[in-house]
């Protein structure tokens, strides 16, 4: 029986065209013939996120040279210097890389922030809801991930994972489930990372499910598109070890495999756990060498997480970097002393 969303008929299957949604296409193709075991895997990204698109991209090409893949990135647009930097990394790993222009005029009416730049990068996101319907012309399944996490390890079995009738496998997010309270859902995984049978999805009518959902969220659910699969499985997913997205501020087990920083700490801010020096090992391997990164974010940034700032005076100062750590702890006080400053004017 369909579901009442999909009777609705808002969004009828011409309607998901590839024309309706895809400007063009550039194609890197230089993994052919091979005998080795393939991965498809898509991102969905902001032209300014290709620095850490790179940095993922080498960290699961260093880890797997027992595999080959194909990498499918959906964009709306992209400076040529960075199109040049993945098509360099797709040649030196023998890689597929695919690039799909989209139009922004579907996503209008999905869920966003509005504070801040955040609302244009949260419809990019909302691009994973779309990606099915091309990729499952040429895969069974993929690996969509975000592009704030990194590999550590080999991710070969997710070759022989079993979906056992379900159409995503993704992991438990304990967060999710106490404070996404829209998603209405017995279990709640995070969406940055899943792994898709691609009949099922298309069965199941996942896409047009989540294009119904579009409009009827509350600006204040933070969760986004999130939120709306959660709504949609209801937990009927099956759930992955949390190697394979583990995330928070811990350290990561021996055997992790994917580490996502989901939270506000982000290692192409300042390095303050060992975990963010692994990321950056990864930056120097990629074309994206070049640009450093140890210099100080924009105050912006840091504003509301001045405390970052003392946390990574500590980190530099336990590797016996003086002179960074009482910068760090300078710039900690001083942002302090702004943000108090701040908030004694905003109380009058
Ligand atoms: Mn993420």
């Amino acid at each position: 029986m369909q579901s009442r969303l999909i009777q609705n008929q808002k969004f009828p299957a011409e309607y998901f065209r590839e024309e309706n949604f895809i400007k063009n296409t550039t194609k890197y193709e230089y993994c052919q013939g091979s005998a080795l075991p393939h991965l498809h895997i898509s991102f969905g990204i902001d032209s300014n996120f290709c620095r850490q698109l790179g940095v993922t991209l080498v960290s699961i090409l260093e880890n797997n040279p027992d595999m080959t893949f194909s990498f499918h990135i959906f964009m709306d647009h992209i400076a040529a210097e960075d199109e040049e930097k993945i098509a360099l990394v797709a040649r030196k790993y023998l890689a597929n890389v695919y690039v799909y222009f989209m139009f922004m005029e579907p996503f209008e009416n999905f869920p966003t922030e509005t504070t801040e730049d955040k609302s244009y990068i949260y419809k990019i996101i909302c691009f994973r809801l779309y990606m099915n319907k091309i990729l499952r012309k040429v895969a069974e399944r993929f690996l969509y991930l975000d592009a704030d996490l990194f590999c550590l390890g080999s991710l070969r079995s997710l070759l022989e994972i079993d979906f056992a009738g379900t159409a995503i496998a993704a992991v438990y997010d304990d967060y999710g489930m106490t404070h996404d309270t829209y998603a209405e859902t017995p279990k709640y995984f995070n969406a940055g990372v899943m792994l898709i049978n691609c009949e099922e999805w298309e069965k199941q009518q996942v896409t047009e499910k989540a294009f119904s959902c579009q409009d009827m969220l509350s600006k204040e659910c933070i969760f986004l598109d999130q939120t709306i699969l959660n709504r949609i499985f209801k937990g009927n997913v099956k759930f992955l070890d949390s190697k394979f997205n583990t995330y928070g501020n811990t350290d990561p087990a021996v055997d992790c495999i994917i580490y996502h920083f989901n939270g506000r700490a982000k290692p192409w801010y300042l390095p303050l756990r060992p975990i963010h020096e692994q990321w950056r090992h990864y930056l120097k391997l990629s074309p994206w060498e070049d640009i450093v990164c140890d210099k100080l974010p924009p105050k912006k940034v840091l504003k509301a997480n001045y405390h970052y700032c003392k946390d990574a005076a500590r980190y530099y100062m336990n590797k016996g970097e003086v002179l960074n750590a009482i910068y760090l702890y300078l710039y900690y006080k001083l942002l302090k002393l702004q943000s108090h400053l701040n908030s004694n004017n905003t109380g009058e």
